[in-house]
């Protein structure tokens, strides 16, 4: 049996996003979304057996806070019911990016964690029933466990075995980049979760956001696969505004969008006008992002920096799937 594993995971960022749910407790998306796994933003979370039966969970070689340990506990059990291995873990976690720069580290975390723990387990899995498994602990972690250009799959059945993230195109298919301008780096007001909920339950727009996001992500992938730049960007500008109306008309209403995180939507139109190909897009917090190709990302970059209100850019490639190393083995998802 193998003693230690270690596995590490991307983040990605939604071209087509994911805002409401069809089952709550099995993260069931009501549509598809599609995504870029990025570079370099990772979690690396190594995972080995405790000596009794209880967890013990580090972030950052730190105890983590109690919450977070009975979440991970929680989903160890999906792996130890499945195993019949009732032992305890030690899971050792950690991002390359502040957690407090508003940039989801469940994707990366939970995809990592599945991952790694599947292998510790000795459960044997494919890479769509790991996407799925990853989805359980944090829906968007479905798509991290993929590389390169990806789509989750909405799935129709119950149990959620169909709704599972697949690469649609690997990292090399593409250069193209994300800048994300990191704005202010406070907790968020809400977490998305519960976001998606009062949107799926308090706002008159919640249908006819999910009805637009099935067909954006068709068409979000038949521009990946045509390499066609020009409707890849519109299709990712109208699912992240799309997705802001529909939050913003609940009741009470969502607002994660500040004046910094508007201004740069207009400088990418800008850009746009002067001739440099910049779409934004923007998820459950303030941070602007621009996605651009590879060829004009150090000059938009430069000129995102320079921006009144952004502290700091962080500039994104595509990145591989889960990669997950023990002792013996190593295992990558293109
Ligand atoms: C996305 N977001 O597609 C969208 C856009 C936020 C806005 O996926 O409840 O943290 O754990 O399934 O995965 C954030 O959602 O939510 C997210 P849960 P998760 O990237």
């Amino acid at each position: 049996m193998t003693s230690e594993v270690k596995a590490r995971a991307h983040a990605n960022v939604a071209l087509v996003k994911y805002f409401g749910k069809r089952d709550v407790p099995l993260n069931l998306p009501a549509a598809p979304s599609v995504s870029m796994t990025l570079s370099p933003l990772n979690t690396e979370t190594v995972l080995s057996f405790a000596d009794g039966v209880d967890d013990q969970v580090l972030l950052a070689d730190v105890p983590a806070e109690e919450k977070f340990s009975r979440r991970i506990s929680k989903y160890l059990n999906i792996f130890r019911d499945l195993s019949g291995n009732h032992r305890g873990v030690r899971v050792t976690t950690s991002n390359n990016f502040p957690t407090a720069a508003g940039l989801a580290s469940s994707a990366s975390g939970f995809a990592a964690l599945a991952a790694g723990a599947a292998r510790l387990f000795d459960v044997n899995m494919d890479i769509a029933q790991l996407s799925a498994m990853a989805r359980r602990g944090s829906g968007s972690a479905a798509r991290s466990v993929c590389g390169g250009y990806v789509l989750w799959h909405r799935g129709e059945k119950n149990d959620g075995t169909d709704s599972f993230a697949e690469s649609v195109a690997p990292p090399e298919h593409w250069d193209l980049r994300i800048l994300v301008g990191v704005t202010t780096t406070g907790p968020k007001e809400i977490g998305s979760t519960v976001a998606m909920e009062r949107t799926r339950t308090e706002s008159p727009y919640y249908n006819a956001w999910i009805k637009s996001a099935h067909g954006a992500a068709k068409e979000a992938v038949d521009a990946i696969l045509k390499k066609d730049f020009e409707k890849l960007g519109d299709i990712t500008e109208h699912s992240a505004l799309a997705m802001h109306a529909a939050m913003m008309a609940a009741a009470p209403p969502i607002v994660f969008l500040k004046g910094t995180t508007l201004d740069v939507f207009h400088l990418a139109r800008s850009l746009r006008k002067e001739g440099t190909a910049a779409y934004f897009t923007c998820d459950a917090g303030p941070q602007p992002k621009l996605l651009c190709q590879a060829k004009d990302a150090d000059i938009i970059a430069r000129q995102l920096r320079a921006f009144p209100g952004i502290k700091d850019v962080i500039h994104c490639a595509p990145a591989e799937g889960v990669r997950v190393e023990t002792n013996t083995t190593t295992y990558c998802e293109k």
